[in-house]
């Protein structure tokens, strides 16, 4: 008998709790507006999905606050990024990031994966190439994410720089620039698979990485079959001098310096306004209405019902 009245009272308090959290939410966000209730502008969700490894993951002082400050009030940038993981380890979390279109717009999202698929067979962190570019093809071709008309930014892994990887004991020679070039290769052959007319998944743009950089490097498209010959080798290999650029550009010869970072930043924005003219901040609905739509309009600072929201 005690039992049941303490169970019946712990009920009706976390009742109790839930109830007044439901309402307290949904006077929070049933603001009234000039515009509908169901509009855009209701939805303070909407995101730009960053899933990639630790170059993602590290990019809290640099590529986000550019991206943050290009989408202020328009989408939030919510950084999935996973030190450490290559695509395989990291394709079975998406389902537990993507968010669902009922409750998220995500009208853009990155998949930036590879440098880490591309360490030497032996490493723990090895994926073979053709491994990498069937996960690569798999995470884009998650339901969720063509459901909702999500924009795919398919980026190639960077190069790397053995010159700085060689002297770092943590990276020691787990890679190689040749090596890592077979997996851009890859990335930028799936974005042509993603463009042609078989393709059943969301639009893809290529955001090659590996070429931004490795042009700063001097490389260009001509030399392009560099690599594949013992007499040329590409910028970052220690065969050849050591690169100036990929100094600038790489810390450690894997990860960004914010010089780096900022060269990403350009290409993404530069590759969305050319690409995605419908992700660009200014088509994009701004979250909430502007001040002077609001501030001082009795009705708003009321509230729906007039009881005020707070
Ligand atoms: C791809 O882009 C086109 C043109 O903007 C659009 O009509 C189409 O719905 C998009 N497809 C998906 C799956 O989002
Ligand atoms: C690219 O090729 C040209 C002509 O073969 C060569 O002079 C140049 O050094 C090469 N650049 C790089 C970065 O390999
Ligand atoms: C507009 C709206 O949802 N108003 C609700 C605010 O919360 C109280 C209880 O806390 C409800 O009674 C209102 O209906």
């Amino acid at each position: 008998m005690k039992a049941t009245t303490l169970l019946f009272v712990f009920i009706t308090i976390v009742h109790c709790i839930f109830e007044d959290s439901t309402h307290y939410l949904s006077n929070m966000t049933s603001i009234p507006t000039k515009a509908s209730p169901d509009s855009p502008e209701q939805r303070p969700s909407a995101q730009f999905l960053l899933f990639g490894d630790s170059i993602t993951q590290s990019s809290h002082q640099t590529l986000i606050p550019l991206l943050s400050t290009l989408y202020s009030r328009r989408l939030d940038i919510v950084n999935r990024g996973l030190s450490g993981y290559t695509s395989v380890a990291a394709a079975p979390l998406l389902p537990h990031i993507f968010p669902a279109h009922s409750t998220t717009k995500t009208p853009l999202m990155t998949v930036f994966f590879g440098a880490n698929d591309a360490c030497l067979p032996g490493n723990q962190q090895h994926v073979p190439v053709e491994q990498y570019a069937s996960t690569i093809r798999k995470i884009i071709q998650y339901p969720l994410i063509a459901k909702g008309g999500t924009h795919v930014l398919l980026l190639t892994p960077p190069p790397i720089d053995e010159w700085q990887l060689d002297s770092n004991g943590g990276f020691g020679s787990s890679r190689r620039a040749a090596v890592t070039k077979v997996y851009a290769d890859a990335a930028r052959y799936l974005a042509v698979e993603a463009a042609g007319p078989d393709w059943t998944g969301p639009n893809v743009t290529l955001v090659d990485v590996w070429r931004l950089f490795m042009l700063e490097a001097g490389w260009s498209d001509d030399n392009a079959t560099s690599g594949t010959s013992d007499e040329e080798y590409l910028p970052g290999d220690a065969r050849r001098e050591k690169s100036a650029a990929l100094a600038r550009l790489l810390s450690d010869g894997l990860h960004f310096t914010v010089e780096g970072y900022e060269l990403l930043y350009r290409e993404m924005e530069r590759v969305i306004r050319t690409s995605v003219p419908d992700a660009c901040p200014e088509r994009l609905p701004m979250v909430f209405p502007e001040w002077q739509d609001v501030v001082g309009d009795p009705g708003w600072e009321r509230g729906n019902n007039g009881e005020g929201r707070l």
